[in-house]
């Protein structure tokens, strides 16, 4: 018989115990220890139970980031329950659409949040998404009467721990569906095992020297791989303290190195460009920044000239890395070494990357090609998607979609991406084609293609290219109509996938085959 293995996932749970008196997550001026995260997350696990959830049900985290989040997802590890975190800025189609694809049973959220109201226009509109709610803490009165709910999160925490680790979950269960957006219209769900978290996490926070004296500045969110994965299971396995903020405010990322012992930030270029601002305008926060042991970037370029600009002011070398939802996290600038602008450095240990040619050859130094990688953090498979599945993978090897070069020694640089059918902004992966399904249905757009406009904050941005429909009636200027399609695409959509840009157009350019040519688009 094939040995049950658990040895990865409890490693989660050692510093629960081991460093119980110690402060693990600190919130709004609010501690919560080790020894609490442990109690409560057996609490919750056994209440979730008791609402009868159990191992492989699905169960949706639909929530800004709290120490509850934190709770939530230690306590569905317990007992084997797959936790799918959703971006609270998603609007009714979007988490809908999570919610039908996963399956979920019951969905986390807060009461008196706009979620709640995606949440009931959802009932309303498909008479159910025959799921369970539980009422996270919240704004609203915690109430276990509240009709729609079936239990409030903190009566679960009023049940009586589970006394151990249950026997049942492994390694190869899948602890994480993490939805990601493809270049479909409607996101994908990437099914992740807690062996593989686990070693990935591992093996990148063991070469940046995470160790239980660092305290993590953490102001990511809690719904990708990036907070989640790097920030709170990196945290955790190292026994580090979280300063855990619900939003990005750089000031308060100052104050948190200035007063509050912060010692590492990990980031979103875009944070980094925020980060600058304040530095530019308050002269006393490069001494703040100064103090700290390490400062990461990733999901998306850092500018070489932010990397210096940063460097000029803090003395610090941010550690870029590369990564995706699928592979986790493959390539990483070394600690010790040199950490080289505009690069994303050498693989991780127990990852593999190649630079490939058309033909799946690998290409020569400096030659541009796609990456194709092997990674210890490799995704088990796309949930329910067995053909998109077996379409990623080259050889054995997974294909990122991500082009870019190899130097002489080794160091990668990404340069762009196959697809120019998805756009990354800020850090968030964001659909093209999504947006253009939806401002197809505005009465005034007879065309539209969407594509990425380079962008000083967000790396890229939302711009639209649009036809519109001859009816005789004069256009509104260009304002107006970015106004109107904007709005308009903020009813279905995320705020951030709105344009931010339109260009209105004859007729798109479209290749003999009907496809339109978005390098055209982006190169005028
Ligand atoms: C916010 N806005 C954005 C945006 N975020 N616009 C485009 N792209 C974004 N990413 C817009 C809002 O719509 C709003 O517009 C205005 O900015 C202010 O909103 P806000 O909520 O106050 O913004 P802010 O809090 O400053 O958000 C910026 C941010 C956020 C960088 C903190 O985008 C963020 O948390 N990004 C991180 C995403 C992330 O974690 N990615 C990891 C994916 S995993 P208006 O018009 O209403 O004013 C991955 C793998 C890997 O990629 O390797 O890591
Ligand atoms: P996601 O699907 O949200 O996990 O995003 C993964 C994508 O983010 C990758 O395929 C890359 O395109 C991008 N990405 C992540 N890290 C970097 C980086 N350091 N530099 C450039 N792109 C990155």
């Amino acid at each position: 018989m094939i040995k049950e293995d658990r040895s990865r996932r409890v490693r989660l749970f050692a510093h629960l115990t081991a460093s119980s008196k110690k402060e693990a997550v600190r919130f709004r001026g609010r501690a919560t220890s080790f020894g609490e995260l442990d109690e409560l997350s057996r609490r919750y696990a056994r209440g979730l139970t008791s609402l009868g959830i159990e191992r492989g049900d699905r169960v949706a985290v639909l929530a800004e980031n709290s120490p509850e989040v934190v709770i939530a997802l230690l306590g569905n590890y317990r007992i084997g329950v797959v936790h799918v975190p959703i971006n609270p800025r998603y609007r009714a189609q979007e988490v809908g659409h999570i919610l039908r694809d996963s399956g979920a049973k019951a969905v986390l959220y807060r009461p008196g949040s706009e979620c709640s109201d995606v949440l009931d226009a959802l009932e309303a509109d498909a008479g159910g998404v025959g799921l369970m709610r539980i009422g996270l803490p919240g704004s609203e009165p915690a109430l276990d009467t509240r009709p729609r709910d079936a239990a409030s999160f903190e009566r679960l925490l009023r049940s009586s721990p589970l006394d151990a680790m249950p026997r049942g979950p492994t390694d190869a269960d899948t602890a994480l569906l993490i939805y990601t957006s493809g270049t479909t219209g409607t996101s994908k769900g990437v099914e992740l095992s807690a062996g593989a978290i686990v070693e990935n996490i591992e093996a990148v926070t063991r070469l940046w020297r995470f160790g239980p004296r660092d305290v993590l500045a953490l102001a990511l969110p809690l719904f990708h791989v990036h907070g989640l994965f790097l920030g709170i299971h990196g945290a955790l396995l190292h026994g580090m303290t979280t300063l855990l903020f619900e939003r990005f405010e750089p000031v308060r990322i100052v104050e948190a190195f200035a007063s509050e012992g912060a010692s590492v930030f990990m980031g979103v270029p875009t944070m980094y460009v925020k980060l600058l601002d304040v530095l530019a305008a308050r002269p006393e926060a490069a001494a703040a920044l100064a103090r700290g042991r390490l400062f990461t970037s990733g999901s998306a370029p850092l500018p070489a000239d932010d990397f210096l600009a940063f460097e000029q002011k803090t003395g610090h070398r941010i550690l870029e890395r590369y990564g995706m939802s699928e592979t986790l996290f493959t390539l990483s600038n070394p600690y010790e070494g040199e950490r080289r602008p505009g690069t994303v450095g050498l693989p991780v240990p127990g990852c593999a990357v190649r630079v490939v040619d058309d033909a799946g050859l690998e290409a020569p130094d400096g030659e541009l090609g796609e990456l194709v990688v092997k990674s210890n953090g490799l995704m088990t498979r796309y949930w329910g998607r067995p053909a998109d599945t077996a379409a990623s993978f080259r050889d054995g090897w997974f294909a990122t979609g991500d082009m870019g070069h190899r130097s002489s020694d080794g160091y990668v640089t990404i340069a762009g991406r196959k697809s120019v059918d998805f756009i990354k902004s800020g850090g968030f992966k964001i659909s093209t084609r999504e947006i253009e399904d939806v401002l197809r249905r505005h009465p005034r757009v007879a065309d539209v293609a969407v594509f990425g406009g380079p962008d000083r904050v967000f790396g890229e941005r939302v711009v639209a290219a649009v036809v519109l429909v001859a009816d005789g009636v004069p256009s509104p200027d260009a304002a107006t109509l970015l106004a109107e399609l904007s709005s308009f695409a903020g009813r279905s959509l995320a705020d951030y996938k709105r344009p931010r840009a339109v260009v209105v157009m004859d007729e798109l350019p479209r290749n003999a085959l009907g496809k339109v040519q978005k390098h055209l688009l982006r190169g005028g």
